[in-house]
């Protein structure tokens, strides 16, 4: 039997407790990890949980209501800072958002923490967002965590995590990570729905740089050297090693990164220990000068919080909302034809002797696919 949601009494609870000030770590004095159990955003609480499990559905009935929900939450949403974390497996991005969460909530903010792995899909099992590695954040009232949509491909997955976004600013919550591995395309979806994007490095560099792929590097508005409790000189060699090559990449990559050159945003790099810094209080971080365990946590927020002032004076950050806003519906428009037409009763029927014709050379690829879009609900008109 189908779940019964109510759309208008979710968005209510949702946003209700996002302005109704029922935010347990607003105070900044607030003790780590001891919050009230029952804390008065219990039903925002539910009501989010409720609705990301409508966004997620894949029945047709529940899409129309998850639209609803969408368009009703629109305008309380994006108010957030959006931080994307990415690197590779055991990097310490579950260890450093779990620091990092504390040391913001303890400072008033609530922060929400999403996944994005496709791999789930695949494997059954999410290989990120795993709760256990967050075990103080996880259980505090002013954190939501939420693991990665578990089926989809890396389009799907990115397209719930955005929407499930949307629901955690729209109930108050003003940070929100995006966690995701770094293997393969999903920083590159990560990068495209957050605001910042910082990448995680091991302090093993050695002589040479450890695999750092171009690309990904180009997306980095802020390297983490994290792990540099294990190794002080090799966390500060991969930081000055790395730093070089920002520069490089910045001064002669992407014309659209080209702020990176500027003086607008300087390619940054820390080093910090994420294990040492977890539940250290606000103010013994701020205090803290090594940049190996406590200091690099400082940093860190400072260097966030210095991006987004500049970004947000110099118009970049409205300018890549936009952005990113406009790339999302195409990306989905693109997403949503190319799974009609694949559903098409006369493509199904006219596809398999078309690819033949293809692939024995009798008929041009370019007059085969033009030949199957004419099949299609939308008449393509020939461009010159
Ligand atoms: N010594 C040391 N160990 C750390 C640090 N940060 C994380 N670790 C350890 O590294 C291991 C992996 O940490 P996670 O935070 O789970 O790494 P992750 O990048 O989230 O891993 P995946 O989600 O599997 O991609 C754990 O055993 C952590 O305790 C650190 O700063 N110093
Ligand atoms: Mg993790």
């Amino acid at each position: 039997m189908s779940e019964a949601f109510d759309v208008a009494a979710l968005c209510d609870a949702i946003v209700e407790g996002g302005n109704a000030g029922a935010n347990p770590g607003a105070n900044p004095g607030a003790d780590l990890g001891n919050g009230p159990t029952a804390h008065p955003g219990a039903r925002q609480r539910r009501a989010i949980s409720k609705a990301i499990t409508l966004l997620e559905s894949t029945r047709s009935e529940h899409r129309l209501l998850a639209d609803t929900l969408l368009n009703t939450l629109l305008p309380r949403a994006g108010n957030a800072f959006r931080l994307g974390i990415s690197g590779v497996p055991g990097v310490g991005k579950s260890t450093f958002i779990e620091a990092l969460g504390l040391f913001l909530i303890a400072q008033g903010h609530r922060v929400a923490v999403l996944t994005v792995d496709p791999s789930s899909s695949l494997s059954g099992g999410s290989i990120l967002g795993d709760k256990t590695r967050m075990e103080m954040l996880s259980v505090h009232p002013s954190a939501y965590i939420r693991p990665s949509p578990s089926s989809g491909n890396l389009g799907g997955v990115a397209e719930k995590t955005r929407e499930s976004m949307m629901v955690f600013e729209a109930a108050g919550y003003d940070v929100v990570i995006v966690e995701t591995v770094g293997v393969g395309q999903s920083e590159t979806a990560v990068s495209s729905m957050t605001d910042m994007f910082v990448l995680m490095q091991l302090p093993n560099a050695g002589d040479e740089l450890q695999a750092i792929k171009r690309g990904v590097m180009e997306l980095a508005d802020l390297v983490v050297v994290n792990k540099a409790d294990l190794d002080a000189d090799a966390a500060t060699r991969a930081q000055s090693q790395i730093l070089s090559s920002l520069r490089l990449f910045g001064m002669h990559g992407h014309p659209d990164r080209a702020h990176h050159d500027r003086s607008i945003w300087q390619p940054t790099v820390l080093q910090l220990s994420a294990l040492k810094a977890i539940g250290m209080k606000p103010s013994v971080v701020a205090a803290a000068s090594e940049p190996n365990v406590a200091g690099g946590l400082a940093a860190f927020w400072t260097a966030v919080q210095t991006f987004r002032d500049l970004q947000t004076r110099n118009g970049q950050l409205a300018a890549r909302r936009t952005q990113q806003t406009q790339a999302w519906m195409w990306e989905r428009i693109e997403s949503g034809l190319k799974s009609r037409f694949r559903a098409d009763p006369a493509v199904q029927a006219a596809l398999p002797a078309a690819l033949e014709a293809v692939l024995a050379g009798r008929l041009a690829a370019s007059v085969a696919a033009r030949q199957l879009l004419e099949l299609t609900m939308i008449p393509i008109k020939l461009i010159e």
